[in-house]
């Protein structure tokens, strides 16, 4: 089976099998799991940020996050309306921070500086105050597309002279740095925090990083242990996520170019639509038109042809590239779409 589902698939590398049998362990809520503390060190460095925080999920890092920089009561959070944050993560927000949101459209995830000085809140007795401003990179339901330094930095200025912190959802923060040309650091200079994931294209079976100031990692290590997300000899994990930090990186290039040649494919194919424009990364997402079916009954036929992938919209498909995916795999794919368009749904 050729599982496009998404980079979560991947399975740990026997490197990180290694490093997790060697892996020395500790009490991490004592701050003692060593392995743990190698790893909070080598992601805050590569982020250039002071601090770090292992989290289980990106889900949760995301929350800790918003939960750091918001205070609890009638406040305001800004997204792009299809943020990961705000479609993906059960309303975490409102349950959790009791934040209220203003989501704004953006073509292609890029918000818009402008449109973000518009939708903060003046200072009046009638408004939440806007607290956090929160960006995506790169943008998951965008199609993977990537945001530059000087976006990021063009929209963190207008939040920050408003006295509003930058969170930037970064979850597949090396795939935005390796299409871009640029350091993760570099993407993440502009912003307060930044929550990227180890579980995804770098294969890592568990985890996220969260980075930012000592002091705010300082209070996320208390949001996380609100959270339930405290854990003890996770070292173990985090072993993992050492290799995936130092050996899966550069790599990351080849699903880029495996997610553009399988994008080329699908452009040829009638009954789907891509915008090429949004293929920057590992992710491939197109329409099916529906005069041919639906995404769901297009999935149903290419898994009888050994390919997996999801529908992220009844008329939208997204196949995601990643290390366990080679060459082969792609032209097999290709060849199975190709079937599926002969044979119909
Ligand atoms: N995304 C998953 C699904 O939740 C959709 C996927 O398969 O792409 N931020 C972004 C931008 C993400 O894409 C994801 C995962 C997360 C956060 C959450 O990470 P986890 O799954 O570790 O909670």
């Amino acid at each position: 089976m050729i599982d496009l589902r998404s980079d979560t698939v991947t399975k740990p590398t026997p490197a990180m099998r290694q490093a997790m049998a060697n892996a020395e362990v500790g009490d991490d809520v004592y701050g003692e799991d060593p392995t743990i503390n190698r790893l909070e060190e080598l992601g805050a460095t590569m982020l250039g940020k002071e601090a770090g925080l292992f989290v289980p999920s990106g889900t949760m890092g995301n929350q800790i996050c918003i939960l750091t920089h918001t205070n609890g009561r009638s406040e305001e959070v800004i997204l792009e309306e299809e943020a990961h944050i705000y479609v993906y993560e059960v309303a975490g927000m409102a349950v959790l921070a009791g934040c209220s949101v203003k989501t704004l459209p953006a073509p292609h995830g890029q918000l818009d500086p402008a449109a973000v000085g518009d939708a903060i809140r003046a200072d009046n007795i009638h408004f939440p105050r806007t607290r956090l401003l929160c960006l995506e990179n790169t943008h998951n339901r965008a199609g993977g597309t990537v945001m530059s330094v000087s976006r990021t930095q063009a929209l963190s200025d207008v939040a920050r002279s408003a006295g509003v912190a930058v969170h930037l959802d970064g979850a597949r923060l090396f795939n935005a740095a390796t299409a871009l040309g640029v350091s993760a650091a570099e993407l993440a200079g502009p912003v307060d925090s930044v929550q990227f994931c180890l579980s995804k294209g770098l294969s890592a079976p568990v985890g996220s990083l969260v980075v930012g100031s000592k002091p705010f990692i300082g209070e996320a290590r208390r949001m996380r242990k609100l959270l339930g997300g405290g854990m003890r000899q996770a070292g173990v994990i985090a072993a993992a996520g050492i290799v995936a930090l130092t050996e899966m990186v550069e790599r990351l290039v080849e699903d880029h170019e495996h997610a553009r040649q399988l994008g080329e494919a699908i452009a040829e194919m009638s009954p789907f639509s891509i915008d090429l424009e949004t293929v920057q990364t590992n992710i491939v997402a197109f329409n099916v038109d529906p005069a041919f079916g639906t995404a769901p009954e297009v999935l149903d036929a290419l898994q009888r042809f050994g390919v997996r992938a999801n529908p992220v919209r009844p008329e939208r498909i997204r196949m995601v590239t990643h290390a366990e995916i080679s060459r082969e795999d792609i032209s097999r794919a290709i060849d199975a779409l190709q079937e599926t368009v002969r044979q119909g749904v």
